[in-house]
């Protein structure tokens, strides 16, 4: 009787340590969050959540208030004070009454990682507008995508150093990118100032576990939160072959 108490027991300290021996350090599962809020007036909002383990990012938005089917770019900056210009911003600068990307940049820096829904995801694609999403007739921006970054950029988003800027407005409010509601871009003088300045702005930063923990407030057990845990990991597992799959379909079949 009491040996099989014992044997109990020496089974459950092994397992306890297992369960809260996450993986250490930059394998870690970490989540941030941004609130998006608008720049230069656009009226532009919204919520970005990243998840980041090793060098992998799974970045999720959605926005609401931006200009209808027109692309977006979206990006992760790093540098500056890791900061949103706040209002008055462009005025300091220049007195134009909006504020550039260059005119962000002391904020939030350079871009570091371009939130595209394919190809390359580096500072060169910074403008490849044909690879950001589009807004849908209502303004509002869905997307999700899980890629690879640098270990530098994997590392200042744990950092809570990395801004998420949203780009493309409409200051002459004519459904439209084009020069005459802003001149040419600071970025490209092909481009319209209108399809790059800043709309929407946040900065990255560690999203509360309470909310997962929240469930298992009651109990008080360590169950709970292992079959949360447990969970969490199965879908990440799902999701990471699924991610495979599709690019594995993408390969030309013949
Ligand atoms: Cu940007």
């Amino acid at each position: 009787m009491k040996n099989s108490k014992l044997a109990v027991i020496a089974l459950a300290v092994p397992m306890g340590v297992f369960v809260g021996a996450a993986p250490a350090g930059a394998d870690e599962t970490m989540k941030l969050r941004a609130d998006l809020a608008p720049l230069n007036d656009s009226g532009a909002r919204g919520t970005a959540m990243v998840t980041v383990q090793g060098t992998r990012v799974t970045v999720d938005i959605e926005s609401s208030g931006l200009l209808a089917g027109q692309p977006h770019a979206q990006h992760f900056h790093i540098g500056g004070k890791h900061m949103c210009p706040g209002p008055g911003a462009a005025d300091d600068i220049e007195d134009d009454d909006r504020l550039s990307t260059t005119e962000g940049k002391p904020f939030y820096g350079d871009i570091k990682t371009s939130l595209t829904t394919k190809g390359d995801t580096s500072p060169d694609s910074g403008l490849a507008v044909d690879r950001f999403p589009a807004a849908a007739d209502d303004g509002g921006v869905s997307y999700s995508r899980t890629f690879e970054v640098p270990k530098d950029v994997a590392a200042a988003v744990r950092a809570g150093d990395a801004v998420i800027v949203q780009h493309g407005l409409d200051y002459n409010d004519n459904g439209k990118y084009d020069m005459d509601g802003g001149g040419k871009s600071d970025l490209d003088p092909k481009l319209p100032a209108e399809a790059t300045d800043p709309a929407a702005c946040g900065r990255l930063t560690a999203a509360p576990t309470g909310g997962m923990a929240a469930g298992a407030g009651g109990t008080g057990a360590q169950g709970p939160d292992t079959m949360l845990l447990g969970t969490g990991a199965a879908l990440l597992a799902v999701a990471g072959a699924g991610f495979l799959g599709r690019r594995r379909m993408r390969r030309p079949l013949r």
